[in-house]
């Protein structure tokens, strides 16, 4: 007979016992079995099917959260809680040994903040357990979540981000913006040099200065902190196309449309570095021709593709942009885990509330109502139409010229002055 470890009112633990003892189990008060042993891992081990059918003729409710020790997760964790607390009286929990039972609950209690993790350890010894697994899922957790801070802009609603690796302090900056005022044409870098401020505070070393895409309402400080840090630049490799658009645009016939103004174009799939972190790139276009979606652990950056859920999604009425990939882009991003973490690239708060730029792909699913309960079809038809009546962003036409050649501003003239080249009726969307 496996001995039962009481760990709280409500939890027991044991190894695996026999069915026929499920009988007992009833009459010591206990009213759940939850069985956390994937089956077959021993030829003689009773199995799921088994054990249920025990638990019914015992008058016991039954859970089956089948667990090997490195692959537990965050969502076994919470249907394990969600067992306990549907039970409505004791549980008997179990695996082989009743370590992996005593682990989930453990890493249930550290998660929601009613143990610590250095008390970890010592909480299992005390009931005989091992739980230095809890630990290292701990540890491998932290390696999963990044550190991010969001940097608001006002003056063009964007976020910009520094996403770091705890472990190692290795950081990223995503999205800078260059600060512009077009009614004096003087530029500035307050933004940035918040950011490098942050970095320097926290003893943070940045290892990548990225962009989702070529932005066309700000200025990318790409450029000028690759300047100051020597960080190198980053952006999609589908930037030439956009690139060769804006070349015709903008009539640059010198200019040479190959990415090389970055030290690195991803392509969709490529995964990079920040310290111990491993970011990998999602080519989300729609928006723009070359948008990425940036994944680091369980963060995403998903710029301007979903905005907060009540905010709906970004156009894509850009030269180069389509509704119809954006929608393909958008469901990408959703088929991450629901508990994923969504930084947006840009906040247009509604009346009444302050800027926010943080959901998770759960919240979108449920919220977000150009996605919720929408078809393609629908999607598309919604975008176009909200698209038409939006005027170009008021910095589109300095903003690309800049962007296209990573954040440097043009070249200074004779006079030490530098000059902005616009084209007129070149675009569609006058907002007369
Ligand atoms: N009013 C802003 C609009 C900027 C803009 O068009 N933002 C893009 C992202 S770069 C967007 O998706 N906007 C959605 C919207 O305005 O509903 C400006 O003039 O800068
Ligand atoms: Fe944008």
């Amino acid at each position: 007979m496996m001995p039962v470890v009481k760990i709280t009112d409500t939890l027991s633990v044991s190894g695996q016992p026999e069915p026929a003892a499920f009988r007992d189990f009833a009459e010591e008060g206990f009213s759940v079995v939850v069985n956390a042993r994937p089956d077959g891992e021993d030829p003689g081990q009773p199995g799921n099917m088994a054990e249920a059918a025990a638990a019914r003729t015992a008058g016991l409710g039954y859970a089956f959260i089948p667990v090997t020790g490195p692959g537990i997760a965050e969502a076994d964790i919470r249907a394990f809680q969600k067992a306990l607390s549907d039970a409505g009286g004791p549980v008997l929990a179990h695996c082989k040994s009743g370590m992996r039972a005593l682990t989930l609950h453990a890493l249930g209690e550290v998660l929601d903040g009613r143990m610590r993790r250095e008390d970890v350890e010592s909480f299992g010894k005390r009931f005989g357990f091992d739980l230095s697994g809890a630990v290292r899922w701990l540890e491998r957790e932290d390696a999963r979540k990044p550190d991010v801070k969001g940097f608001y802009d006002a003056r063009t609603g964007s976020i910009q981000y520094v996403v770091s690796d705890p472990a190692t302090k290795a950081c990223a900056i995503i999205d800078p913006v260059l600060d512009f005022d077009e009614k004096s044409g003087a530029t500035a870098t307050a933004n940035a040099d918040a950011i490098l401020d942050h970095v320097n505070a926290n003893g943070l070393r940045v290892e990548w200065i990225l962009d989702t895409h070529p932005h066309a309402d700000h200025f990318s400080a790409a450029f000028y902190l690759k300047q100051r840090t020597g960080a190198p630049t980053a952006i999609g490799a589908h930037v030439v196309d956009v690139q060769r658009l804006w070349k015709g645009i903008y009539n640059l016939p010198e200019f040479v449309a190959d990415g090389s103004q970055w030290d690195q174009l991803f392509e969709d799939g490529d995964t990079f570095k920040i310290g111990g972190l491993e970011g990998r790139v999602m080519f989300s276009p729609g928006h723009t021709l070359a948008s990425i979606t940036f994944v680091v652990g369980d963060a995403a950056f998903v710029h301007d593709t979903l905005f907060m859920p009540d905010s709906g999604t970004a156009r894509a009425d850009f030269p180069g942009g389509s509704a119809r990939a954006l929608w393909t882009s958008i469901q990408r991003i959703l088929a991450l885990p629901d508990e994923t973490r969504l930084f947006t690239g840009h906040d247009y708060p509604p009346e009444g509330r302050n800027a926010k730029w943080e959901s998770t792909v759960g919240d979108q699913k449920r919220a977000n109502p150009h996605i919720t309960r929408r078809s393609e079809a629908d999607f598309v038809r919604v975008r176009e139409a909200r698209d038409k009546t939006l005027p170009m962003p008021k910095l589109i036409l300095h903003a690309l010229q800049v962007n296209m050649c990573g954040g440097r501003l043009p070249e200074l003239q004779d006079n030490g002055c530098r000059y902005l080249k616009f084209p007129l009726d070149a675009l569609e969307g006058a907002a007369w």
